[in-house]
């Protein structure tokens, strides 16, 4: 079994492995360890990655970059619709009102969800770690911005479902660098002691996380968490755009932002000269040759006029030690972040490479085929969450918050209510004003088969509500608990129990207006004979795909991952013509000069010619049979001459060997 750990990013990826020597960070087939978000959809096949990335002023109509954030997002949603005029591709709204992405693909028009444009990006990721490990990758931890809510990460986690992944922690990602700071930390202060209190920064390209993290010996526990969903990397790039945008309209007359190209062009620009500005503050030229028009444009900035640019969001306003993410290395951004706090901040850390360190080690924790040091994680809950439901007595609604802000995750909770028959708990963030979300539903959870006692009184209830470790809310179970006769119940006094995942479990009563909302406190009364029948519940309303059609999401990215094998292998069968050609061509007038005579020579250098451009005419597009026929026709007349060139080198060394042997 094999650990793996993915940081998917809003613009970069990076995977983390454990091997025997520990865990690493691993490079993609461009030698690189950062894989690009990117997703490029062609008339043959899709490019994903690095060489999506690398041509992405062309065809960029069919090239999906920046679709993180519009994981759980329907098209109506103002993020969505403030993104859409930026974006060099085009978005469509789902029948379920969802955002999705149109491209051509296959000669057709084709509109793809974002769980299947992620499921994509994690084939290849998943792809990239086999091949690396040289053995199947199934179990994985993936990261995930501390705010993501629950439509998100369920969002994400059908997308690692596409990608035929089986998730075992969405993990945040300023949890994963919090692990990956703490598991190695050999003077962590024992239970006795005060924890030690680390704040970890990651800003990324689109957003700006920070968690407060208290560590103990082999425990950390986040206690908050607070971000910037609008402030990355990002920012600074359009703000530069933005400026040279204006620049270029008075200076050459031309207006950028109605040529997708060029925009995207000066967008790639600008994130290299920002990257440069870090290293230096002097002035730095800007030249793109060719931009619009035929037009070569020039101009110059420095670190100083950057940071007097406006940026379009709110500025570094966190309620900051250790920080990580790309973007963290511009030195307006560290000043400020050390000026807040008072303090020095550590970069010790590796800022591209923590989080997905972090996850591949809570992968190793979780897999049972992999022995690490046990690290126990207590994350929080972003935004607290409530339940709603009918009371029929009054026209009023019963009303309970069920997990409050930082409120510790995973976490279960038992609730007990009072109902004769089958009733509705709708779940929804509390404070719409707080959630950076315009839909602050979560879903409705119905309980059935609720019927009064025999003796008509209302049945007790047990309903058990859950934030999992992947941070996705639910109700999870229901029981009616039965009088036995003669006995009181006495349920409301169990203690507090330990789940399966680590999480606490804690009783509450939450009922009609007798025993409204009362939290029971713990006693030590004896536990007495209850009948309890499980209740089934089902869930409505819900964020996430319909599993039916996750179902086709599934077949459907198992038929393009064939379907680019079945290119690739295309490609490669007719590479290896044109690369034959040329190995042949060049060693005819070379090595091979002396094995053949200057007639055979000839005529096999005319078809070597020949089938050169064939290549470029009627072969350019054939099966793949053809070309290993072709290579095959080649190599019978190529072959002989290697043999005997081979002869001849092998002669003297041969006659060397008998030598030492005489
Ligand atoms: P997110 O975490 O928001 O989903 P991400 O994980 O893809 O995004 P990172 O890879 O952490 O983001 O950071 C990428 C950002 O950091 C980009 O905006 C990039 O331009 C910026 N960046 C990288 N190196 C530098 C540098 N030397 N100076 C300034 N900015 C940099
Ligand atoms: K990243
Ligand atoms: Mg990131």
């Amino acid at each position: 079994m094999s650990v793996v750990g993915i940081d998917v990013g809003y613009q970069n990826c990076h995977i983390g492995v454990a091997r025997s020597g520990g865990i690493e960070t691993i490079t993609n087939e461009y030698s690189d360890r950062c894989t690009p978000a990117c997703v490029s959809l062609a008339s043959k096949n899709r490019m994903i990655g690095n060489a999506a990335k690398s041509q992405m002023t062309t065809n960029f109509k069919n090239k999906v970059h920046g679709f993180k954030k519009f994981h759980g997002r329907a098209f109506d949603d103002p993020f969505v619709q403030a993104e859409k005029p930026k974006l060099p591709y085009s978005l469509h709204k789902l029948p379920n009102g969802n955002a999705g992405v149109k491209v051509r693909y296959l000669d057709e028009d084709k509109v793809f969800t974002v769980e299947q444009i992620t499921g994509m990006l994690l084939t290849k990721l998943k792809e990239t770690s086999e091949s690396a490990l040289k053995k199947p990758v199934v179990d994985c931890v993936i990261s995930v911005p501390s705010f993501f809510t629950d439509a998100e990460r369920r969002s994400v986690f059908d997308a690692s479902q596409i990608a035929g992944l089986n998730c075992l922690r969405l993990i945040n990602d300023t949890t994963a660098v919090a692990l990956a700071y703490g598991i190695y930390k050999q003077d962590l202060p024992t239970p006795e002691e005060r924890p030690r209190n680390v704040v970890f920064v990651d800003m990324g390209h689109a957003s700006f996380q920070v968690s407060l993290t208290a560590f103990h010996k082999g425990k950390l526990k986040v206690l908050a968490t607070a971000f910037d969903l609008h402030l990355g990397g990002r920012n600074f790039d359009e703000a530069l755009v933005d400026f040279f945008c204006e620049e270029f309209k008075s200076k050459y007359k031309l207006n950028v932002r109605e040529n997708p190209r060029a925009l995207l062009r000066l967008h790639q620009e600008c994130e290299k000269l920002k990257k440069l500005m870090s290293a230096t503050s002097s002035d730095l030229p800007l030249n793109i040759e060719c931009f619009m028009n035929d037009i070569d444009v020039s101009s110059r900035m420095n670190r100083h006029n950057l940071e007097l640019l406006p940026l379009n969001c709110a500025s570094l306003r966190v309620r900051i030690s250790s920080i990580v993410g790309g973007a963290t290395r511009i030195p307006a951004v560290k000043e400020r972040i050390a000026k807040f706090f008072g303090k020095d901040i550590s970069t010790t850390l590796n800022a591209d490479e923590a989080v997905a360190r972090g996850c591949a080690l809570q992968c190793a924790i979780l897999s049972p085929a992999f022995k690490v040091r046990e690290f126990s994680i207590i994350d929080v809950v972003p935004f607290p969450i409530t339940l709603r439901w009918k009371t029929p007595t009054e026209d009023a609604l019963g009303e309970c918050e069920v997990f409050s802000k930082n409120h510790a995750a995973p976490f279960s909770k038992v609730i007990t209510f009072h109902k004769k028959e089958p009733f509705d708990l709708e779940a929804f963030y509390s404070c719409p004003q707080e959630l950076p979300y315009p839909d602050h539903r979560i879903g409705c959870f119905s309980v059935q088969n609720v019927a009064p006692q025999p003796d008509g009184e209302s049945s007790k209830v047990k309903v058990k509500v859950r934030v999992n470790v992947h941070g996705i809310f639910s109700v999870s179970s229901a029981s009616l608990i039965e009088k036995q006769k003669g006995e009181d119940m006495q349920i409301d006094s169990e203690p507090m129990v330990q789940t399966e995942g680590g999480a606490e479990e804690q009783d509450w009563a939450c009922g009609e207006k007798t025993d409204a909302a009362a939290v029971a406190a713990g006693g030590s009364k004896p536990r007495v004979q209850v009948k309890s029948t499980e209740l089934p519940v089902v869930a409505n309303n819900i964020r996430q795909l319909d599993r039916d059609v996750l179902k086709d999401f599934v077949d459907c990215e198992h038929q393009m991952i064939i379907q680019d094998k079945f290119v690739k292998e295309l490609n490669d069968a007719k590479n290896a013509v044109e690369e034959y050609v040329y190995e042949l061509r060049d060693k005819l007038c070379g090595i091979y000069e002396k094995y053949i005579t200057l007639d055979d020579s000839n005529r096999l250098t005319l078809m070597l010619e020949d089938t050169e451009n064939w290549l470029y005419e009627e072969g350019e597009d054939q099966p793949k049979h053809v070309y290993e026929e072709k290579l095959d026709a080649l190599k019978t007349l190529g072959q002989p001459i290697q043999d005997r060139h081979r002869e001849h080198e092998d002669r003297p060394r041969a006659f060397e060997e008998l030598g030492k042997k005489i």
